[in-house]
C-alpha cells in the first residue's frame, strides 16, 4: 500500500512564491477541483490519500513535497529555501512522525523536496536557488547508515532539480538537458539508465509523477506525452493550470511512500 499525503489548495495561494514565472490571477476554485482531480488519480494509481488541513495563511503548503524525503526507512524534514515556507514544515512533521523515523536539514542548509530525485539508493539533490551544499552534507549524514548515496548536481534555469528531470520508468528519466547535464547522473551506480529529452517547445514538461509503473502527467505537455506514450509509458493526464500558474507541477503536490507493513 502507498500513502500519498496531500495538502488542500491555501485560499492564500495568489500570494505565492514565483521565481521564473510572472504573477498571473489564480483562480481558487479551479485550483481545488484541479487538485481533487490530482488526488483521485493518486487513488486510481493505489494509494491511499492522506489529506492535511488547509493552511490559510501559507500561500504555498498545497506543495507538501518540498517539506520532506521520506524514504523506506524514515524521513527527513527540510528547511525550505523560501523562509515564507519554513512554516510548512510542523504539521508535515507531526504526521510523516505516525510512518517513519524524522530527521532533521537545520541552519545553514537550505532544502526543497523538489529538488531531491531517488533513483534506487541514491538521491540527486539540486544545487538551485532554494537548495544548499550544508544540506547536502547534513542529508548525507542522516542516511548514508541505510546505504544511500547523495550526490549534489548543477542546475540552472529553473525552480526545482525535478523541473529539469524525473523518473519515468524503472530504467528511465525523462529530462530538460537545457538545465541539466546528462554527465552528472553518470556512474556506476546509475546503471543502465535511458534519458528521455521532453519536446523542446515544452519547457517545464519534464515534471511526471512515477506511481507503480504509471506517470501522473500535466494535459498541457501534450508533444512531450507523445514521446512517452511512444515508449508505452502509461500516462494518467491531469489539468494542473492553475498550479503551474504557483510554478508548481505534478509531484511537488505529494509525498507518496510505502506504509510500513506492520502499520494498521
Ligand atoms: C515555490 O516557489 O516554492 C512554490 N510557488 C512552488 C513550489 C513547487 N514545488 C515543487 O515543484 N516541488
Amino acid at each position: 500500500m502507498l500513502i500519498a499525503i496531500t495538502r488542500e489548495v491555501s485560499r492564500s495561494i495568489a500570494q505565492c512564491e514565483l521565481t521564473h514565472l510572472s504573477r498571473v490571477q489564480i483562480d481558487l476554485e479551479l485550483a481545488r477541483t484541479q487538485h481533487q482531480h490530482y488526488q483521485q488519480a493518486l487513488t486510481e494509481l493505489g494509494c491511499k490519500v492522506v489529506g492535511l488541513a488547509e493552511q490559510p495563511d501559507l500561500p504555498d503548503s498545497v506543495f507538501v513535497e518540498d517539506i520532506a524525503i521520506v524514504l523506506d526507512e524514515c524521513a527527513v524534514i527540510t528547511r525550505p529555501g523560501a523562509e515564507s515556507r519554513r512554516p510548512e514544515t510542523d504539521s508535515v512533521a507531526r504526521k510523516l512522525g505516525e510512518y517513519r523515523k524524522l530527521g532533521f536539514i537545520e541552519a545553514p542548509g537550505t532544502l526543497d523536496g523538489g529538488d531531491v530525485l531517488r533513483v534506487d539508493r541514491t538521491l540527486y539533490v539540486g544545487l538551485s536557488g532554494r537548495s544548499n551544499n550544508a544540506a547536502v552534507d547534513q542529508l548525507r549524514s542522516l542516511i548514508a547508515r541505510y546505504g544511500y548515496t547523495v550526490k549534489a548536481v548543477e542546475v540552472s534555469g529553473c525552480l526545482h532539480l525535478k523541473s529539469a528531470v524525473s523518473q519515468v520508468a524503472e530504467n528511465t528519466l525523462l529530462v530538460n538537458p537545457r538545465w541539466v547535464k546528462a554527465a552528472d547522473f553518470g556512474g556506476a551506480d546509475f546503471g543502465a539508465v535511458e534519458w528521455l529529452e521532453i519536446d523542446p517547445a515544452e519547457a517545464y514538461a519534464a515534471n511526471t509523477l512515477l506511481i507503480d509503473k504509471s506517470i501522473i502527467y500535466p494535459t498541457s505537455f501534450p508533444r512531450t506525452r507523445q514521446r512517452l506514450e511512444q515508449r508505452g509509458i502509461p500516462v494518467v493526464a491531469v489539468d494542473v493550470s492553475e498550479l503551474q500558474k504557483a510554478e508548481g507541477a505534478v509531484t511537488c503536490c505529494s509525498l507518496v511512500f510505502k506504509q510500513p507493513a506492520t502499520a494498521a
